[in-house]
């Protein structure tokens, strides 16, 4: 990729609206990327590889954990930041923020809310530190949208528990040391529990031949007859309410995520629309990119409004599960476009990896998928409104 020359733009002043404490997390994680991440990325994507000396970076920046107490090792820090924090690592990439995210909502989220205070002591330091890395395994092979029909089990086996089944499509699976898993017990109730790599009958066969978030790994979890401490079940949650609760707080942080897409995308059109000269005079000046380039930098003011909003409530423990599904839904989608139309103001120079663009493209065709696809998202806030469920 060429020199990252990114500019942040805020159209409507919303940087007002943060505190001197975000403005500095915000500088620091946008420096990080600028220096660690974007000179690199462009090759991690093409040769399907994560970096993983990000991980140590990813750690000295405080991506692992932002809002878990300090005390277990977390930054201790309000929603906001840790928008702030994805915003600036999925202006980079999202795999990147995916990593970070995963560590964070989907692994320490759950131990730290559902675990037992043993759990949180034994891993969560470790995790913030990046010294151990976690994915999560909610998606099985059958049952995507659906994780309530899930087939994965335990078996209560006195002294432990026997786990069987197959998880797929997890983020960080083929490199993490634990998985946080959700299996029914003989009750047909979903369970937490931590898996660990080692544990005799669990693999985590890779996932190959992806056209997106390249620079994140994939992979399967699969367990046959693996042996589960009792200790390492979550005593504190009881049922899908325990996967979907960690999923409210990943879906916030891609909502804040997108917006680093959009804006990186929106940020390469413009000043190629003011670089680029054809039929004598830069393409800025015609009306037709002046029009896509407008209604961008409009949708992006709205995603930041929204999502500056939704950290209010968030910290507040006001945003409501629907409230967060929106602004995943919208925020995603708004960058899926403007990365398409960011492509076309790029002409042929788009589909290179001179410009971040194509690969933006093609995570957020990832990014509009995971963690509830668009048209779930949808119908949750169909439900909410109407109070009718399309799911039943
Ligand atoms: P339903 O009967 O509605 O609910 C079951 C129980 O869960 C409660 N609940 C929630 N609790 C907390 N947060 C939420 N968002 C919740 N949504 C529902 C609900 O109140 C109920 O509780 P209780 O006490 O009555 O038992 O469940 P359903 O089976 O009808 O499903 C509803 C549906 C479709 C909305 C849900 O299953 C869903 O969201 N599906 C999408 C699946 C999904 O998002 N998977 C993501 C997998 S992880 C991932 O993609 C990681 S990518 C990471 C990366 O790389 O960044
Ligand atoms: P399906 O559920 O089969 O959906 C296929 C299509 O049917 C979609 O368009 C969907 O909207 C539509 N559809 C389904 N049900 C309905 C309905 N009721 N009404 C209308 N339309 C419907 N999962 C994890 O657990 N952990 C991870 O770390 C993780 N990482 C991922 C990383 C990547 C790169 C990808 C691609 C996925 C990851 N996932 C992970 C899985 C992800 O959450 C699922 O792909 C997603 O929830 C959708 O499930 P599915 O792919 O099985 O699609």
């Amino acid at each position: 990729m060429a020199k990252d020359r990114f500019q942040f733009h805020d159209y409507y002043l919303a940087e007002e609206l943060l505190t001197e404490e975000h403005r500095l997390i915000r500088s620091s994680v946008r420096e990080w990327v600028k220096r660690e991440v974007s000179p690199i990325v462009e090759e991690a994507c093409q040769t399907t590889n994560f970096p993983k000396q990000w991980i140590k970076g990813l750690a000295e920046i405080g991506a692992f954990g932002p809002y878990i107490p300090a005390e277990y090792g977390g930054g201790g820090m309000d929603q906001i930041s840790y928008g702030i924090i994805m915003q600036e690592l999925e202006r980079g990439d999202s795999g990147l923020r995916s990593t970070a995210s995963v560590q964070s909502s989907l692994v320490m989220y759950p131990i730290y809310t559902y675990g037992s205070e043993e759990q949180r002591k034994k891993y969560l330091p470790k995790l913030a530190a990046g010294e151990m890395m976690g994915c999560f395994g909610l998606t099985e092979p059958d049952h995507g949208s659906n994780p309530g029909g899930m087939i994965t089990n335990i078996k209560d086996k006195g002294d432990h528990f026997l786990l069987n089944g197959a998880k797929m499509w997890i983020s960080n699976a083929p490199f993490a040391d634990i998985a946080v898993v959700w299996a029914k017990d003989e009750q047909g109730v979903v369970r937490g529990m931590v898996v660990e790599r080692g544990m005799p009958g669990f693999t985590t066969p890779e996932t190959h031949g992806k056209w997106s978030l390249r620079a994140s790994a994939t992979g399967e979890l699969v367990f046959d007859n693996v042996k589960v401490p009792k200790e390492n079940i979550f005593p504190n949650v009881k049922g899908l309410k325990g996967p979907l609760g960690c999923l409210n707080s990943a879906r916030y942080g891609i909502a804040w995520g997108a917006i680093g897409a959009a804006l990186d995308c929106y940020d390469s059109a413009l000043r190629y629309s003011q670089e680029r000269i054809q039929f004598g005079k830069p393409i800025g000046g015609f009306q037709l990119t002046q029009k896509k380039l407008a209604e961008m930098i409009t949708e992006i003011t709205k995603a930041q409004l929204l999502t500056w909003r939704l950290g209010v409530l968030k910290n507040e423990n006001r945003a409501t599960p629907a409230q967060i599904s929106m602004a995943k839904r919208n925020n995603v989608n708004m960058a899926l476009q403007i990365a398409r139309e960011a492509r076309q103001i790029h002409g042929g120079m788009g589909i290179t990896g001179e410009y971040p663009i194509m690969r933006h493209m093609m995570n957020l065709e990832s990014v509009i998928t995971y963690e509830g696809t668009h048209d779930i998202h949808l119908l949750i806030t169909g439900m909410d409104v109407t109070g009718f469920n399309a799911f039943e």
